[in-house]
């Protein structure tokens, strides 16, 4: 039996009770992907995410690659390949790829929706098979030259990697020293040693192409310090002819010295990489090209940085759901103590567990948890389509730009923290003893979705990602749009009546995480020593709320995007017509939007009332007290 469960009825309210794609798909750039075909491949996605996909879960973890050090190699197991490869055959990556690369483009909505099953189902599935979407990075931002290296990538489904880490330069990344050093012909060497590399070493390809952050050395204006000194390369671990893509069989100096023993998602090789290494290997130089010929690296990286944000806030929230449908079916049919009103007769029959109200509060939790951040994720997407429908039209849509940017540290940062903490404290929780043994994918999901907190920008760089970039120097401009949409909700006549104490916990809610924002920026201004009175200490009282605020806006920006799921699911009641089933399963909207309200947004005024209170103790405390 599959252990991944998937929630086809909520991705498919969402995407079209809720968000209305179908007024997106078929127009455009979507013209071949009308809604009939969109529910079709999702239904074809969600059998092969299940049965496939899912199919290798457990033995590629209980059997992960093994490194050997004399070859530079560390296949994956069989099981794992036969799962890679049923989703590349399938050619559903395609989706993800423009015309001019042989893709057929479909809208980031109807990406993501397929994404959480893929990454729910087998992560590092997806993480293996990012090469065409990268091929679209690298031909974006190319020239001819890069182009057809785009192109190569997908025809011969080459793997693609994003090398930022050092050790020394993790959340860092300005403080990377990997060097570039230019050659006559045009390429470049690339010398240095890279840490946890995604996909840098398998047997699933001929060949990988590593896009690798690197400082140029020994040009005139360009490798200062920082970030902004770093140039972006495209160097293949095996050469290859660029005009016919056929490896010359000469291989590049580019080694994997090391596989990770990791706690999760263990047949996603996570590689110490070294470039240019003369006792590495065969000692050959690491050549590589200049993408686009610009050095602009960090701006083109953080292309692929968005992407992958998206990605790891999807796989987190996607593993939260699988859990709570594992626990929830778990439940069901364990059978333990009495019912509550009859404790004190020792005789009542047994229940099973979801009966009893604690059981019922955890079962809540994930469920509402679960489909909020669904929500959040095809809610983000569907600013991303306004993107690409603009791009499609030779325009720009600023406004959904900022919107996507403003909403992807919550996809990824709060996203990641509560599915994690989540999928531990209520979903292995409802097992029991059970939930920590191996038989169940409990424990494995526990391991796997930990990551998501760390990579790709920790959640304390979510975190201040999303005040000081994506509100302060956004000059709060997508926060104000948000912030007016749920005000509309809160004046409208949402769920007429219904939702009425709900719309009230929303308002107060709101309220509280806008004083929030506006303490922070009054607080951040006072941290400048141009004006009178600054102190750049008081920067530190910021720091020490940048979690705080990404939190407390991912529980309102939640609880808004279910209560209005909630007013559709009421409309769809009234309407009548439904079948048992989905009766049951507007119910469910209603009552998980009402839980979520009621549970989580009061906290908002306590998070206030911490954050106006924070001083510099902690900062002055001695680092010996710790
Ligand atoms: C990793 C991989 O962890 C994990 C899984 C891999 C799986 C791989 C495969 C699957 C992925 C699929 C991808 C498909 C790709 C294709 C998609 C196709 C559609 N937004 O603030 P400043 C830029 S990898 C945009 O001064 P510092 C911007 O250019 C490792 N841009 O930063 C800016 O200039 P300006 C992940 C941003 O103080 C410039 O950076 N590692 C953003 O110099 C400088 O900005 C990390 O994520 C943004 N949000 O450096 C590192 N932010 O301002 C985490 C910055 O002029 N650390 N830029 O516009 C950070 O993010 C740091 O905050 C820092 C700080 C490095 C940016
Ligand atoms: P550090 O940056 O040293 O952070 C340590 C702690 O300090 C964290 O809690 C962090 O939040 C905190 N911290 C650090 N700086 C600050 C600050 N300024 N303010 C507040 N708190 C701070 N990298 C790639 O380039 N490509 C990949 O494909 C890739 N895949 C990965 C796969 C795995 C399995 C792992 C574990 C890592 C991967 N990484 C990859 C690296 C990953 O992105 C980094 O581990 C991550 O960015 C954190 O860097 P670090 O581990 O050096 O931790």
């Amino acid at each position: 039996m599959s252990h991944y469960k998937t929630n086809m009825r909520d991705i498919e309210f969402n995407l079209f009770e809720v968000l209305g794609r179908d007024e997106v798909l078929g127009q455009g750039p979507f013209e071949a992907i009308d809604g009939e075909t969109a529910r079709s491949i999702l239904g074809e996605v969600e059998r092969l995410a299940r049965e496939d996909l899912a199919a290798s879960y457990e033995d590629s973890d209980r059997n992960p690659p093994v490194f050997d050090p004399e070859t530079h190699t560390a296949p994956v197991p069989a099981s794992f390949k036969k799962s890679y490869e049923a989703w590349r055959d399938a050619e559903y990556w395609r989706l993800q790829l423009s015309e001019e690369l042989g893709g057929t483009p479909a809208p980031a909505s109807l990406i993501w929706a397929l994404g959480e099953m893929v990454l729910g189902a087998n992560a590092p599935i997806w993480m293996y098979g990012a090469g065409p979407a990268f091929a679209g990075i690298v031909h974006r931002n190319g020239n001819d030259r890069d182009k057809q290296i785009a192109q190569h990538i997908v025809d011969r489904q080459w793997h693609t990697t994003m090398v930022l880490t050092e050790p020394d330069a993790g959340s860092d990344v300005g403080a990377g020293r990997t060097k570039a050093t230019p050659n006559d012909d045009g390429t470049w060497n690339i010398t240095g040693v890279k840490r946890f590399i995604t996909s840098a070493e398998s047997d699933l390809t001929e060949n990988i192409i590593h896009l690798v952050l690197a400082r140029p050395a020994g040009v005139e204006g360009v490798g200062g310090p920082g970030t902004k000194g770093l140039s972006l390369f495209i160097v293949p671990k095996t050469h290859f002819d660029v005009e016919s893509g056929e490896l010359t069989g000469e291989r590049n100096g580019v080694y994997v010295t090391n596989v990770e023993h990791k706690m999760g998602i263990k047949v996603s090789n996570t590689c110490e990489v070294t470039f240019g290494d003369p006792s590495v290997g065969g000692g050959e130089p690491a050549r590589g090209w200049l993408l686009g010929e610009v050095h602009d690296g960090i701006a083109q990286m953080f292309q692929v940085i968005e992407n992958a944000r998206m990605m790891v806030g999807s796989k987190a929230i996607a593993t939260l759901s699988t859990g709570y449908l594992n626990a929830l079916e778990f439940a069901k049919t364990r059978v333990q103590g009495a019912d509550l009103t009859r404790a004190a007769d020792k005789t009542a029959p047994r229940v099973t567990i979801t009966h009893h109200p604690d059981v019922r509060r955890s079962l809540m939790v994930q469920k509402s948890f679960s489909e909020a951040m669904r929500s959040l994720v095809l809610y983000t997407a569907s600013w991303q389509d306004r993107v690409q429908l603009a791009e499609h039209r030779g325009e720009t849509d600023e406004l959904a730009m900022r919107v996507n940017d403003l909403l992807l540290p919550i996809v990824k940062g709060y996203g990641s923290e509560r599915s994690w903490t989540l999928l531990g404290t209520e979903s292995l929780q409802t097992f029991g003893g059970s939930g920590f043994l191996a038989e169940y994918p409990l424990e494995q999901y526990v391991r796997d979705a930990k990551i998501d907190t760390l990579y790709e920008g920790t959640t304390a760089i979510q975190g201040q990602d999303f005040f000081f970039r994506k509100i302060v120097k956004d000059q709060a401009v997508a926060l104000g749009h948000l912030a007016g949409e749920i005000e509309a909700f809160l004046t409208s006549e949402a769920g007429n009546g219904r939702l009425k104490n709900e719309r009230g916990l929303l308002g107060q809610a709101l309220q509280d995480a806008q004083a929030l924002v506006g303490l922070m920026i009054n607080t951040l201004m006072s941290a400048d020593e141009s004006a009178e009175g600054g102190d750049i200490r008081n920067i530190y009282k910021v720091g020490l709320n940048t979690s705080r605020l990404l939190m407390a806006l991912g529980d309102v920006v939640c609880a808004w995007l279910l209560l209005r799921g909630a007013e559709v699911a009421l409309h769809a009641l009234d309407a009548g017509g439904h079948g048992p089933k989905d009766t049951a399963f507007y119910e469910g909207k209603i009552a998980a939007a009402q839980f979520f309200a009621q549970h989580n947004l009061p906290r908002l005024s306590a998070e206030l009332a911490i954050a106006e209170a924070t001083d510099l103790s902690l900062m002055d405390l001695d680092e010996a007290a710790f």
